[in-house]
C-alpha cells in the first residue's frame, strides 16, 4: 500500500472541478485518507517547489499557486503514486491525451489542475509538508474485498 500527496490547484478550485476530479480517483478505487482546504503562502510555495525556485518560470508559478485556495489530499492504494501520475497525464494539458485529467480539462502548462507526488521520496516529503500524522486517517473500507484479490494485496 502506498500514499501520495495531491493538490487541487487554484485553477481547479476556481473552476469548481474539485468534485469531478476527486471522483475519478475514488472511482479508480483509491482511498481518501486526508483532505483540507488551505491557502498556500509564498513560503510554503518555496518549500513545495524547492527544486524549481531558481528556475525562470518560478515567480509566475508562485503567483499562480498562491492566488486562491487549494485542496490538499492524501490518497492511499496499491501503486497509487504511479497510477495517479498516469491519470493526470503530461504536465502540459495541450500535450496530454484525451482520457487523462489534464487532457480532458486542461489547456495550459502552468494551470494544470492537479499536482501529484512523482515518487516515494517526494510523496513522503510532501505529505509531511501538508499534514500532521494525526490528520491522516487510515482504515479498511468495507469495499476492500471487491477492489483487489487477496493475493494482489
Ligand atoms: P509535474 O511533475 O507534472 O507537476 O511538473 P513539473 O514538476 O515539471 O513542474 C512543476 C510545476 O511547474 C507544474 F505544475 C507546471 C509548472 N511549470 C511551469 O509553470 N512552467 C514551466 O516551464 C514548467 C513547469
Amino acid at each position: 500500500m502506498e500514499r501520495t500527496l495531491i493538490l487541487f490547484k487554484p485553477d481547479c478550485v476556481e473552476r469548481r472541478l474539485v468534485g469531478r476530479i476527486l471522483s475519478r480517483f475514488e472511482d479508480k478505487g483509491f482511498g481518501l485518507v486526508a483532505m483540507k482546504l488551505l491557502r498556500i503562502t509564498p513560503e510554503l510555495a518555496k518549500q513545495h517547489y524547492a527544486e524549481h525556485v531558481e528556475k525562470p518560470f518560478y515567480p509566475s508559478l508562485e503567483k499562480f499557486i498562491t492566488a486562491s485556495p487549494v485542496v490538499a489530499a492524501v490518497l492511499e492504494g496499491p501503486e497509487v503514486i504511479r497510477v495517479v501520475r498516469d491519470m493526470l497525464g503530461p504536465t502540459n494539458g495541450l500535450n496530454a491525451p484525451a482520457g487523462t485529467i489534464r487532457g480532458d480539462f486542461g489547456s495550459s502548462r502552468q494551470m494544470n489542475l492537479v499536482h501529484a507526488s512523482d515518487g516515494p521520496e517526494a510523496a513522503k516529503r510532501e505529505i509531511e509538508i501538508y499534514f500532521r500524522a494525526d490528520e491522516i486517517h487510515s482504515w479498511t473500507p468495507t469495499l476492500a474485498p471487491w477492489l483487489q484479490a487477496e493475493d494482489e494485496k
